[in-house]
C-alpha cells in the first residue's frame, strides 16, 4: 500500500479539504502532465463537494495539454484579493519551482505539499512525499479512493495522463507493477488509454517536427557512445517557426540512440540563459549531474537552469558529464539497464 506511512497526513488534508470552501491549486512551472493531471482532477473532485477552486498554472500554459478535462479554468495567477484559506500543490519539489504568483499566497494559508520527488524540500505545512510512486497522479488516485470520493471518467483521463506522462508512456524504470495497476485500475475508471497517448504523442505540430530535425542535425556522440548532446538554439526556433516548448521531446529521441548512457539537450533561452535537459541510464546520476549547476529531479531525468550563454553552459556542463561518464562502469550490453531499480 503505497501511502500507508502516510495515513495521517492523508486525512489530515482530506479534513482541510472539508473544511474550507475556496481552494487554490498551484501546478509547477513547465507544467507537465503529472502537475497538470494532479490538479485538474482534485480540482473537478473539489468542485463536486461545492468548494470554489481555482487551478494556477504559471505562464506559459502548456498547450498541448489543452485538451484535458478541465484545461479551460487553468489561470496565471491567484484570483485578486481572495482571502483564500488553503493551497494544495501537486508535483512541485519547491516553491520556487511555481514561479512569483507564489508571492500572492495569503501568508496565513495553510500549504499541503503532494509530491513523489525525493529532492523534496518539504515546504509545506502538511507533507504527502512518497518517492516510491511513479507519478503524483498515482498518489491522487490512492488518496481519492482513501477519501471514499467518486473517481469520474474525467479524472481519471487527468490522473491516467499523470502517470503516462511521468512514466515515459510505461516506459521508464518506474514502470513498476504498481505504476501498471494504477493505470489498470484508472482505466477501468473509464480513461481511454489509446485515445489519451494520440492525444499526448500523436499530435504535433509540424513545426516541432522541424526542430527536431533542426536540432538532430546539431548532435555530438562522445566517449564511445556513451555520451550524446545536441542544441536547440533561438535561431532553429526562427527557422521552424516554433517556440521552445517545442523542444521538450527532443531529449527522449537522444536517449533512444543504443548503448547511450548520458543524453543532454541545451536550450538557448536567452542571451544569458540556457535550459539542459539530462536523461540517464546505467550508473550515470541525472540528478546529481544538475544538482552541480543548481537544478534537480530524479536519478534518470533531471534538469537545470544556467544563467550563462550557450557556449559557456555548454562547456561547463559537457566537462562535468564528461567526468561524470568516465567515473561509472559502462554498461554491460543493450540490457543493462533493465535490472530493476526504482528511480
Ligand atoms: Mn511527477
Amino acid at each position: 500500500m503505497m501511502l500507508a506511512g502516510l495515513r495521517s497526513e492523508v486525512e489530515e488534508l482530506k479534513a482541510l479539504c472539508e473544511r474550507n470552501d475556496e481552494i487554490l491549486i498551484f501546478g509547477h512551472k513547465d507544467a507537465d502532465g503529472d502537475t497538470l493531471g494532479c490538479s485538474l482532477a482534485f480540482a473537478e473532485a473539489l468542485r463536486l463537494r461545492g468548494k470554489r477552486v481555482h487551478v494556477v498554472i504559471p505562464p506559459p500554459l502548456p498547450e498541448k495539454y489543452s485538451w484535458m478535462p478541465g484545461f479551460e479554468h487553468v489561470r496565471e495567477e491567484p484570483p485578486a484579493g481572495s482571502s483564500i484559506q488553503l493551497v494544495l500543490f501537486f508535483d512541485a519539489g519547491n516553491m520556487e519551482r511555481s514561479g512569483s504568483a507564489v508571492d500572492l499566497i495569503p501568508e496565513q494559508a495553510t500549504i499541503v505539499n503532494v509530491d513523489h520527488h525525493t529532492s523534496n524540500s518539504r515546504f509545506g505545512d502538511v507533507n504527502i512525499i512518497e518517492p516510491s510512486a511513479a507519478a503524483v497522479g498515482e498518489m491522487c488516485l490512492d488518496m481519492l479512493e482513501q477519501f471514499g470520493w467518486e473517481v469520474t471518467p474525467t479524472m481519471a483521463t487527468n490522473l491516467y495522463t499523470a502517470l503516462m506522462t511521468d512514466t515515459g508512456g510505461f516506459r521508464h524504470e518506474n514502470t513498476t507493477a504498481q505504476a501498471l495497476q494504477s493505470g489498470a485500475r484508472l482505466a477501468a475508471l473509464g480513461a481511454d488509454p489509446s485515445y489519451i497517448a494520440t492525444m499526448v504523442y500523436k499530435s504535433r505540430p509540424l513545426t516541432t517536427l522541424k526542430l527536431s530535425g533542426l536540432s538532430m542535425a546539431s548532435l555530438r556522440v562522445e566517449l564511445e557512445g556513451r555520451l550524446a548532446w545536441a542544441k536547440v538554439t533561438r535561431s532553429m526556433l526562427r527557422e521552424a517557426g516554433a517556440v521552445m516548448a517545442e523542444a521538450e521531446g527532443i531529449i527522449d529521441t537522444l536517449n533512444s540512440i543504443a548503448g547511450l548512457e548520458l543524453a543532454i539537450m541545451f536550450k538557448e533561452v536567452g542571451s544569458r540563459l540556457t535550459k539542459i535537459s539530462v536523461r540517464s541510464r546505467g550508473e550515470v546520476d541525472s540528478a546529481a549531474l544538475c544538482a552541480r549547476f543548481g537544478g534537480g529531479g530524479h536519478l534518470r531525468a533531471a534538469g537545470a537552469e544556467l544563467p550563462l550563454p550557450m557556449d559557456q553552459a555548454t562547456e561547463a556542463v559537457l566537462a562535468a558529464a564528461r567526468e561524470a561518464v568516465a567515473r561509472t562502469r559502462p554498461m554491460e550490453g543493450a540490457h543493462a539497464s533493465r535490472r530493476p531499480q526504482r528511480i
